[in-house]
């Protein structure tokens, strides 16, 4: 049976200026890309606590637990011999004062949440980053979204996805 590895995913939303702000990877899996803030959970840590520690790590921003609002989960499957689940966090960044830090594994950028570059980011994005940007998401409409890789890391094609995000 494959190895589950559990993953955060954090998106910071500025609803103020219609902005999301996105880390091009520098470094190690989907390097190159445009993503959300995250990574995995160490040993004995929450997932709450993952999402606040590597939002801070990857592009300095501190994010006061209360404005980290839970956003669902994605699975991926056909990775053999591992799968994949990623919890997704959105957080409003009007709620709070920030700064934006460059990190070592990050390169934090501005997009205008009507021209994320979907082209530059994972395949799977374009179906759910959409939703959990809607005004009329809210914490308790949870993403569940499941989608099928090709079983090929680096090409990244997804073969299937339920459309009922
Ligand atoms: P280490 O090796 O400890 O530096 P870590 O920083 O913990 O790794 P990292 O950065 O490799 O983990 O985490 C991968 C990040 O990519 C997580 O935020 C989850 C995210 N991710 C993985 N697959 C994804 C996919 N298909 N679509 C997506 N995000 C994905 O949008
Ligand atoms: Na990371
Ligand atoms: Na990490």
């Amino acid at each position: 049976s494959p190895v589950i590895s559990h993953y955060t995913l954090i998106l910071l939303i500025q609803p103020s200026t219609d902005k999301i702000l996105l880390g091009k990877k520098l470094r190690g899996f989907g390097e190159g890309k445009f993503n959300g803030f995250g990574g995995k959970p160490n040993p004995n840590e929450s997932m709450r606590d993952c999402a606040l520690r590597e939002t801070e790590e990857e592009c300095g921003v501190i994010v006061p637990p209360e404005f980290l609002l839970s956003g669902g989960t994605l699975t991926f499957t056909g990775l053999a011999p591992k799968q994949m689940i990623v919890h997704l966090y959105r957080v409003n960044l009007d709620n709070f004062p920030f700064k934006v830090v460059l990190s070592d594994e990050m390169d934090p950028t501005w997009f205008p949440i009507t021209s994320i570059p979907f082209s530059l980011m994972f395949d799977d994005d374009k179906f759910w980053l959409p939703k959990l940007l809607s005004k009329a998401w809210s914490a308790d409409c949870a993403l569940e979204g499941n989608f099928h890789f090709d079983g090929d890391f680096v090409s990244n094609y997804i073969l299937t996805h339920n459309d009922n995000l």
